[in-house]
């Protein structure tokens, strides 16, 4: 199995093997990444939905619980656990910490760990990928997890069809000191380990915070539930089923389609005067060699490679 065709035919027919390829490919940013993505884009047909929170809030437990509500209904589910602090061992401890879990050995759930490895568009461009080829091979929900709450986590929201923000009493400090927008990532809030002291006091604060959302977004729903006892996740489940049923195929597909464009633009602009960069500079390296040494200033590189770009189109006659 070798060709993009090949792995194309066989993600159709189920084959884990390829979708295995596929991710390693797309993860890596391989050469023939793009033809894959470009085959499997207008396929995918379900929806993801988007888990962040700080470091133990319960993600993994709820993602093994959301695992087995899909499963009741013969979803095939997949997973990503992505770990923004570990670049190159890729999350591992994340996925497997999934792993270990109850849904193993069911071959209708697919779990991945992520790194940003040579993915031009960082941690996020490798998962947006990553979940396209979940999701074209038919997988629905495909459901990413993320550590943490700051940039990443947003730039997964903006990937997911729906998010969840998971927080958990006592984190005192954490939450104050969350930026106010923290708050307006998430679709649906999940208070989590409402089994503990300080449920009430964290639901107090969260609704008094969204209280100071800009007029005209959205509030989020805010669900109490403990992941580990199961208290609360059918209310949480009818919760996902509005905002899902909200949606169809094709509004997801061109909320994707916008957001994907946005960033190949991003991805293959840095490329290009990359390139640029090696012509006139060799390399990034000694333009900031340059810089340091006083002899140019950032913005006179910037400036000669666009009219080096402005140049070569002239060249080709452009439009
Ligand atoms: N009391 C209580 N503990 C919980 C609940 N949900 C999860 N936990 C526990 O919290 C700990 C962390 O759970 P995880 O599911 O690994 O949390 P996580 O957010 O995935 O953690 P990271 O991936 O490391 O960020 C585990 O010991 C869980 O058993 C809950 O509802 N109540
Ligand atoms: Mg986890």
């Amino acid at each position: 199995m070798t060709s993009t065709t090949d792995i194309i035919q066989s993600i159709g027919k189920g084959s884990i093997r390829a979708i295995a390829r596929a991710l390693s490919k797309v993860e890596n940013g391989s050469s023939d990444s793009t033809d894959i993505l470009d085959k499997l884009f207008s396929r995918q047909q379900g929806f993801t939905i988007g888990i962040t929170g700080p470091p133990g809030a319960g993600k993994s437990t709820l993602v093994n619980r959301m695992i087995t509500r899909y499963r009741k209904t013969d979803n095939s589910v997949g997973v990503i656990a992505v770990d923004p602090s570990s670049p190159f061992t890729g999350g591992a401890l994340l996925g497997d910490r999934i792993r270990m879990q109850s849904h193993a050995s069911d071959p209708k759930v697919f779990i991945r760990s992520m790194g940003s490895r040579g993915h031009l568009g960082g941690l996020s461009g490798a998962t947006r990928d990553a979940s396209c080829v979940l999701s074209a091979a038919g997988y629905s929900p495909v459901i990413i997890e993320t550590v943490g709450v700051g940039q990443a986590e947003v730039e997964v929201a903006d990937l997911a069809d729906i998010t969840l923000l998971v927080l958990v009493p006592g984190l005192g400090d954490d939450v104050q000191s969350m930026k106010a927008g923290i708050m307006e990532i998430g679709d649906i809030i999940v208070l989590n380990k409402a089994d503990r002291n300080g449920i009430e006091q964290l639901e107090s604060y969260v609704k008094a915070s969204l209280e100071y959302m800009p007029p005209g977004l959205k509030r989020p729903d805010v669900v109490r539930i403990s992941a580990v006892n199961g208290d609360g996740l059918e209310d949480l489940w009818d919760a996902i089923d509005r905002l899902v049923a909200a949606q169809t195929v094709e509004s997801r597909i061109s909320h994707s389609a916008v957001t994907t464009l946005s960033e190949i633009l991003k991805e293959n602009g840095l490329l290009f005067f990359e390139k640029l960069l090696e012509i006139e500079y060799n390399g990034r390296k000694e333009a900031e060699e340059l810089i340091l040494a006083g002899q140019l200033s950032p913005y006179a590189i910037g400036k000669k490679l666009l009219e080096r770009a402005e140049r070569i189109f002239e060249h080709n006659g452009s439009k």
